[in-house]
This record gives C-alpha cells, structure tokens and sequence, in this order.
C-alpha cells in the first residue's frame, strides 16, 4: 500500500471527509432500503451505482486504459497521462489582470526550494523540477531540496539521480541538496528537515506534485523582502487527478474550522474596498505551501514536528505565526498548479491523525478555547484517551517568544471564527424509552428538513448540540459566524413531524425552536408544550407521554 503524501489540507480533503460521513449514512440507508425491498418484493439488491468515467485519455486501447488504471490507483493521479506529457508544458496564465504588468526588483533575495515526497511518480517529480527551473531566475534559484520521506519505488532512485544529474549539468550555479529518512517521518518533519538542510536567504517548502508557473517566485521574495516576518503562500490553481489539466482558482484567503479542517474563505472586508485583486491578502492561516525568509521561520520554530501523518500543522503554523510577531499573506500575482488527488485510500488514517494533531494544536496555542476542538470532534474534554504526544517544548516556545494569547487572535485576525460558547451537551442523543431499533436522532436525508429516528452510530449527521437558550442543532455546529445552525422546531398545528432549518429562517416563519431538556429528562419544547418522540420507529412530535433522552458528552449539569 502505498501512502499517498499529499500534504496539504486542500479542499478535496475536506469535501472526501464529508463525503465519508454522507455515505456512511447512506449505506445505512441503503442497507435499510435494501432489507425491505427483499423483504417486500423479494428482489436482488440493484447493481452499484453508475460513476463519472475518469478521463485517462483519449482513443486509449483497452489494454492501456487498465494499464492507467493501475497507475492510477497506486498513485491517485493519472501517471500513465502524465508519463507522455512534455515536462516542460506550458502552463494557461492564470494570473490576476493587474499582475500582467507588475514589475519586480532585480535584488531579490535568493531562494532555494524544498520539494518534499513520499512514492510520488517520477514523471510528476521531474515536471515540478523541470517547471521551477524553467520558471526561476537562474540568479535566484540557489539550491533544490529533495526530501524523501522513505519511499521504496525503484524509479525514484537510479532514475532520478540520473536526471537530477542532467539539471546540474545544464545549471552549474544550480545545488541540489537530498535528504533521505530512513523510515517514514511524515509531513511536518519532512518539511522541517527540508528547512535544515537549506542554506538560501528564503526557503520555498512544496509539494512535489506541482509546477511553478511564470514570475511564481518574484511576488513572494517581493513581499519578504519588505518585511521579513511576513509569511507567504501563492495561490494554487488546480490539477485534475484525471486529465492533468490546469483549473484556474480564485485568490483567497486560507481559513479553518474549530476541527482545523483547512477551507478557502473571502480576505478581510477592507481588502475588497482596495478593488485590486492582485494585492497580497492578510490570511488567518496557510494551506501547507510556504515561503517564508529562512531564518525567521526558525526564530518561531519552523514547525511542530510532533505532529503525525499530516493535518493541523498548517493551522498551528498559522496560528503561531501570528501570535508571535508575524503575518500571513496569500500573492494573487504568484500561482502555482498543484494536482488535487482523489485521496480515498488512506482516509481512515487521515481523520485520526487529523484528530490527535488538532487537540496537540489546541493544547499548546487556544487557551480557554481549546474546548472547541473537542466539540467540533465530537470527542469529551476530559479522559477522551488520545495521546497527544509531548507538548512540553512546544509550550516553552510559546513561553519564551511571548506569544499574544488565543483571545487576541480571535479577535484580531480570525473574527469570522466562532466560540461555540453556551452549550450544555453534546454528541448523540438517545432515546431510553422507545421501542424499536430507531433509538438516535439524525438530520435525515440531505438536502432535506425532517430529521429522523435511526441506528446510534454517532457520526456527523447524529451530532447534536444542545444550547443553554433552548436550540438544538442536529448534524453537526457551524465555526463561523458567517454560518447559521440548523434547528430542531415544532412547525406547530397539527403537523407531527419534525422540521430542521436554519434557526434564523426557523424564528422568522414562526416555528417553535427552543426546547426544555434535561439529562435523562423528556424534550419538551418551550412554547407549544409537546415533545420530541420516538413512536414505531419514527421521530415525531407528540403530546408528552413521558420518553426520556440521554445526550453523549454533557458540559455541565442542567
Ligand atoms: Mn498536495
């Protein structure tokens, strides 16, 4: 099996992660649809669902389209596409209108770059150097850094050395550095030690699956050189996994949720009021690609190499960055394309690193906030028995850089991000009374509003808040105040079932949204005095007759 290293936390991740929790539901439901309809209709199951056919390429012979399968599922991209395109392709210029006629200054501070790689294809590694050869001024580009984190594919050994050695040849003033871990370190700490090994004014720090497009690596130093503390990203376009062609992205800014999930998000207000969108934008966080003045980075501690697998690393940068005496800043005028893989194989691990890295990033850096994470996961504050790791050294870091606390973040640099303050319970919410097999409450099928009685499993669409005002969410809490919750409301008359919207649309129709609940307790709601119910297996609101709820993870007694 091979461990794809995709390093950073990109949409995609996101959206597989949802995906993961979707179709977990579905196949519940599925498997619930499919029991009945043979119990029914005594029918076979149909047959799996039709998928959007990949585009390996055209006019391919059978043979070749297995033959790019098979690449395709060892590496999550399309390398028997890749393996035929030019290395150097030209790539569409993406670029913001007003960077097409900036100029840059010709003493730049120099730059060495640091790919990193874990089982990458050589053909996709040969394009990333190929590129940022190609497309870095030659009295910029120092030093390329190779860091493997321990693969074990044949071509990227004898065959890469080889054509490493016909860059050189072509680039005398070119150094290329390798690292090499002897076992798998993951991407924090291969990302560091890219930096260690680097000896250039700025260190660039990227995946390997990438290629630089043209003046890439001048709006950055640009922006260094003004001020060093400043940490840059450019903008990344992306790459289909399938037919390896270049989707433009907009610049924006790169934020996160209370589970430190990475997403795009609007810059600040006062940025639009500029009204030029090839300005560098002030950003909360970093989506993993940085570059940064070398030195600086190590005066604020490069990165939390006691972070696994990869997740969360990229926040806690972007938290410590700021909290310390630094920026970040996202450079319309600087793009680079960056291959979204369809990262399925290794989502399992994916979730439970990215759980353990968010509680190491909330212990060392969100102070009283650092609750959220837990209720975002769904994980109790205390005894929830994930180890962590050691957060001593990180914590004296934090100590001896006087860092501003959590608080002047949130309110500085990250108002958009939400304290999920005032909650009494969180988790599943069983019934204890009912009979049937239906015990917990669930959002139901989405896009929809009747939430519905189902099998405890707890996962994402289980998740219920319980608020000290009377709401209760179902399906998960919003991180940002941009966002509204969905509620639980009695739609009042005679209507017996359940709705599930948006609390501010809820209030607005008119709908009962505030309920009475206690542990153990039944769940009365507060105008219309019915309750919240489990009859034949089906969620529905009735006059009380006395079902009693349990919530997972109570915060305090109420
Ligand atoms: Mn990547």
């Amino acid at each position: 099996l091979i461990l794809p290293f995709s390093s950073w936390c990109e949409d995609s991740a996101i959206k597989t992660f949802e995906k993961k929790q979707d179709v977990m539901h579905k196949m519940l439901e599925e498997d619930q649809a499919l029991l009945k309809n043979a119990l029914v209709n005594n029918q076979p199951p149909p047959a799996e669902r039709q998928q959007e056919k990949p585009k390996w390429g055209t006019n391919l012979s059978e043979e070749e389209q297995k033959e790019a399968q098979t690449l395709f599922q060892l590496y999550g991209y399309n390398v028997y596409l890749s393996d035929r395109l030019p290395l150097d392709r030209a790539l569409p210029d993406t670029r913001e209108r007003g960077c097409l006629t900036k100029t840059y200054p010709k003493d730049l501070p120099n730059i060495g770059v640091v790919l990193i790689y874990l089982n990458e294809a050589l053909s996709i590694l040969k394009r990333a150097i190929r590129s940022i050869v190609n497309r870095t001024p030659k009295h910029l580009l120092k030093e390329i850094i190779m860091v493997d984190d321990n693969s074990s594919n044949d071509d990227l050994k004898e065959p890469l050395d080889q054509y490493i050695k016909t860059i050189e040849t072509e680039n005398p003033s070119l150094k290329f550095i390798r690292v090499r871990h002897n076992e798998q370190q993951g991407l924090a700490f291969a990302r560091a030690s890219g930096w260690r090994a680097a000896t250039a004014d700025v260190v660039a720090i990227l995946d390997a699956h990438i290629e630089v497009h043209e003046l890439w690596a001048e709006p950055l130093l640009t922006q260094i050189k003004k001020d060093r503390t400043v940490i840059t990203s450019p903008v990344f376009d992306r790459v289909n996994f399938d037919d390896l062609s270049v989707i433009q992205y907009l610049p924006s800014s790169h934020a996160f949720d209370w589970a430190l999930w990475c997403m795009y998000e609007s810059f600040y207000p006062e940025y639009y009021e500029l009204k030029d969108s090839s300005l560098p934008g002030k950003s909360p966080s970093v989506m993993g690609i940085i570059v940064a003045d070398r030195k600086f980075l190590g005066e604020i501690g490069v990165l939390d190499e006691g972070m696994k697998v990869y997740g969360g690393e990229n926040v806690e940068l972007g938290i410590r960055v700021w909290t310390c005496g630094g920026s970040i800043e996202v450079v319309p005028c600087s793009k680079i394309a960056h291959i979204e893989r369809n990262h399925k194989p290794y989502m399992p691990d994916l979730s439970t690193a990215m759980k353990r890295n968010a509680l190491r990033v909330a212990e060392v850096w969100m102070d009283e906030y650092k609750h959220n994470v837990n209720l975002a996961w769904n994980i109790p504050f205390k005894d929830h028995g994930i180890d962590i790791g050691d957060v001593s050294e990180r914590k004296k870091l934090r100590e001896r850089l006087k860092c501003k606390p959590f608080k002047w973040y949130l309110e500085n640099v990250y108002p958009k991000l939400d304290p999920l303050d005032n909650l009494v319970g969180y988790g599943g919410m069983k019934n204890l009374d009912a009979e049937g097999d239906m015990k917990c409450i669930d959002q139901g099928p989405q896009p929809g509003h009747t939430p519905i009685a189902y099998h405890c499993y707890y996962y994402g669409p289980q998740q219920v808040f319980y608020r000290t005002n009377g709401e209760v969410y179902i399906g998960g809490i919003k991180s940002h105040k941009y966002n509204d919750n969905r509620c639980l409301t009695d739609q009042g008359n005679k209507e017996t079932e359940p709705g599930l919207f948006y609390c501010k649309e809820a209030m607005q129709k008119g709908m009962s949204i505030h309920w009475d609940f206690s542990q153990g307790k039944e769940m009365k709601n507060r105008e219309t005095k019915r309750c919240l119910e489990i009859h034949k297996n089906k969620l529905v609101i009735q006059e009380c007759t006395g079902q009693r709820w349990e919530i997972q993870h109570v915060i305090k007694d109420f």
